[in-house]
Order: C-alpha cells, then sequence, then structure tokens
C-alpha cells in the first residue's frame, strides 16, 4: 500500500451539525495527516466539476444543489492507503448500511445527506484535489 493523499469533504450537512471536530478527531485518531483545510462555499461550477461523474444521474440536481447549500470543509487527507482507508473510515454510501462506528453509520440516515466525502481512487484524488486546492498539490 502507498502514501497516498485523498480529497474528504464534511459536506453541508455536516458543517450544519456541528460535526467538523467530530470527523477531524477520527481521521486524526486514526493516524492520517492533514495536508489542507479550508471552510468555503462552493459555486454550481465547482459542484457540477466535482460530482461531473453523476450527471446523468437522476439526483444529479439535488446533489449539486445540497453540496452549495452552505459551507463544507474541504481536508486534503495522506497515509499510507489513505485513499481507502478514509473511504472505510466513512462507511457505505447509503448511511443506513453503513457499519455502526463509522461516520455515515454513526451519523447520519440519509443517503443525500451522508455527512462526508472521500476520493475513491487515486486517480479522483487527483482531480478532486485539484478542484478544491488549486495548485496546492
Ligand atoms: P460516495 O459518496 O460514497 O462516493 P457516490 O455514488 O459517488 O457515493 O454518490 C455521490 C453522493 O451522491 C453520495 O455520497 C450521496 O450523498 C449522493 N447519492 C448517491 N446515490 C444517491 C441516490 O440514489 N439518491 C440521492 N443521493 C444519492
Ligand atoms: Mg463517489
Amino acid at each position: 500500500m502507498a502514501n497516498e493523499r485523498t480529497l474528504i469533504l464534511v459536506k453541508p450537512d455536516g458543517v450544519a451539525r456541528g460535526l467538523v471536530g467530530e470527523v477531524v478527531a477520527r481521521i486524526e485518531r486514526k493516524g492520517f495527516t492533514l495536508d489542507a483545510m479550508e471552510l468555503m462555499t462552493l459555486t454550481r461550477e465547482q459542484a457540477e466539476e466535482h460530482y461531473g461523474e453523476h450527471r446523468d444521474k437522476p439526483f444529479f440536481g439535488e446533489l449539486v444543489s445540497f453540496i452549495t447549500s452552505g459551507p463544507l470543509v474541504a481536508l486534503a487527507v495522506a497515509g499510507e492507503g489513505a485513499i481507502g482507508g478514509m473511504r472505510t473510515l466513512m462507511g457505505a454510501t447509503n448511511p443506513l448500511e453503513a457499519t455502526p462506528g463509522s461516520i455515515r453509520g454513526d451519523f447520519a440516515t440519509v443517503i443525500g445527506e451522508n455527512i462526508a466525502h472521500g476520493s475513491d481512487s487515486p486517480e479522483s484524488a487527483v482531480r478532486e484535489l485539484a478542484i478544491f486546492f488549486p495548485g496546492r498539490f
């Protein structure tokens, strides 16, 4: 397993519910490193680029509206196997199927408001980090 860097978001529901510290604490407790962390509100253009792979899905409009609905916290997280490791820490996309003990399993019930995002591959990580932290990595 290689040293990797991944893009993590505490989505607007997580920020609104005061769960930023909780999510960051879990990342740190696991042993991953915070390379960058920033509170920001996405433009529609940034959101459509970030979620481009879902452009043709029926929930795309809802997804873009939600992710631009308020501030989120973007993090660049690094460490051994950080991409898959963070997906495990977050749990399944549907929070009702996410294992208790995972972020989504512990804090969410609705798929559209599942607290966190994490890149799903090395290619996605590079692409997504460039959207949120242009020129930084
Ligand atoms: P992921 O976030 O676990 O990688 P993706 O399939 O990439 O899951 O979907 C991106 C986000 O879109 C999910 O985190 C979730 O919030 C939302 N989403 C996925 N499927 C649905 C759906 O069927 N209805 C509404 N929202 C969905
Ligand atoms: Mg995804």
